[in-house]
């Protein structure tokens, strides 16, 4: 695990390790447009909390069948997980650098602002489209990490809850890039 202290701003934390297990305020779901669970991470958080999850996605409205589309956030309870809440975003299909840099930067401003919106204080992402959505995982990470480090305020700590050691030292080396 590494931390990063910043000034006025949410210190910014790596580990690797499984998201369903981690009880910050908040937990961040790599989801689908359609939001009623997927597999990958998505899978993972809605095996973990249970079928209530599915239940309170359902009951998001739905417009054009997106309850949630690229870019933008939703929240629910987080039921049998750790953490009290979960924050469910989605990263774009990676096209290329212009199309999907601002959507995967939407995806995590959307959620920052959704758990300062509720006075939440600590949050836990995922690497959001590092999966089957195929962003490129060094960029992925320029992108999560500038955009956490500037989105930080009123929040105590942002982490990343990597799942594979190749996954985190990507994270570590571009962090170390950002705040080393
Ligand atoms: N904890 C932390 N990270 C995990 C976990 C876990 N338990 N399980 C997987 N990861 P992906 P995407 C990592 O594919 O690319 C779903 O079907 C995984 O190793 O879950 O945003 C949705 O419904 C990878 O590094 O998300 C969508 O349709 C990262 O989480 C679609 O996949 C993200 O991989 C979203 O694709």
């Amino acid at each position: 695990m590494v931390r990063y202290e910043q000034a006025n701003r949410a210190a910014i934390t790596l580990t690797k390790g499984d998201i369903t297990r981690v009880d910050t305020d908040a937990i961040v779901n790599a989801a689908n447009a359609v939001m009623l669970g997927g597999g990958g991470v998505d899978g993972a958080i809605h095996r973990a909390a249970g079928p209530e999850l599915v239940a309170a996605c359902r009951e998001v409205p739905a417009v054009e069948g997106k309850r949630c589309p690229p870019g933008e956030a939703q929240i629910t309870p987080g039921f049998n997980l750790p953490a009290r809440w979960v924050i469910h975003t989605v990263g774009p299909i990676y096209q290329d650098e212009e199309t999907s840099e601002p959507v995967l930067t939407s995806a995590y401003r959307a959620s920052l602002d959704l758990a300062r919106e509720r006075g939440l204080r600590t949050v836990a992402f995922p690497a959001i489209s590092c999966g089957v959505f195929g962003y490129p995982h060094e960029d992925a990470a320029y992108v999560a990490l500038t955009t956490c480090k500037e989105h930080g305020h009123d929040l105590e700590e942002i982490r990343f809850v990597l799942f594979s050691a190749a996954m985190y030292n990507v994270w570590a080396e571009v962090a170390d890039d950002l705040f080393g």
